[in-house]
């Protein structure tokens, strides 16, 4: 497939991994700036399908161009599924894995189950969204590990290791953005053919 899409991001690691993955599949990957777009909408949305479709749609009106936006976050069981939407904004990037494992602290092992969520909206040249998600079930450890990645890799636990010791190869297999961005390319398939 030869196609041609914007990232509504302001997360180079989110833009980094997407490339990775779609690249492979022939689809270009163009960030924001590359654009010419300029965008950070207030993400005052309930869930993370609406905020995926708040900053897909502000870079899609500046733009015109087919767009994409992931919405992510970490799912906690024992914290009523904080941070959640809330991820990005649960605490300073650097100091997010130490304020989630103080707020674990005496959480037992079998209640420490987690998932990342990754939705995204794409909007095609009509102006429609449309939504694709993946989820990645891991568990919180009981300290940070690992210096790959970004955000709450390095207590995010899924066969053994963190997502943090993870190549970003190994991550892309197993993580929630690689399955949403696998549906979203099956979803640009129907669209534009092979
Ligand atoms: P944009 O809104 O500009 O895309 P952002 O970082 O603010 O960038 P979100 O609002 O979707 O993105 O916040 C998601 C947060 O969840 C992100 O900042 C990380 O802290 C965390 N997160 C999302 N995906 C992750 C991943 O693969 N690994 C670790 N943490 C992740």
């Amino acid at each position: 497939m030869k196609l041609k899409l914007v990232m509504a991001t302001n997360n180079a690691n989110k833009l980094r991994e997407a490339r990775e993955l779609l690249s492979p599949l022939g689809i270009e990957v163009l960030s924001q700036r590359e654009a010419g777009a300029d965008c950070d909408p207030e993400e005052n949305g309930a869930t993370f399908e609406e905020n995926a479709q708040i900053k897909a749609r502000a870079v899609f009106d500046a733009v015109g161009l087919p767009v994409i936006a992931d919405d992510s976050g970490l799912c906690v069981d024992a914290l009523d599924g904080a941070p959640g939407v809330y991820s990005a904004r649960y605490a300073p990037e650097g100091e997010r894995c130490a304020k989630l494992l103080s707020n674990m602290e005496g959480v037992s092992d079998e209640k420490r189950t987690a998932r990342f969520v990754c939705a995204v909206c794409f909007i095609g040249e009509d102006g429609k969204a449309e939504f694709v998600r993946g989820e990645c079930e891991g568990v919180i450890g009981h300290e940070e590990r690992g210096t790959n990645g970004f955000g709450y890799d390095p207590v995010f636990v899924y066969g053994g290791r963190t997502l943090a010791e993870m190549s970003s190869d190994e991550k892309n297999k197993i993580s929630h953005r690689g399955a949403a961005m696998r549906s979203l390319y099956r979803l640009l398939k129907e669209r534009y053919g092979e």
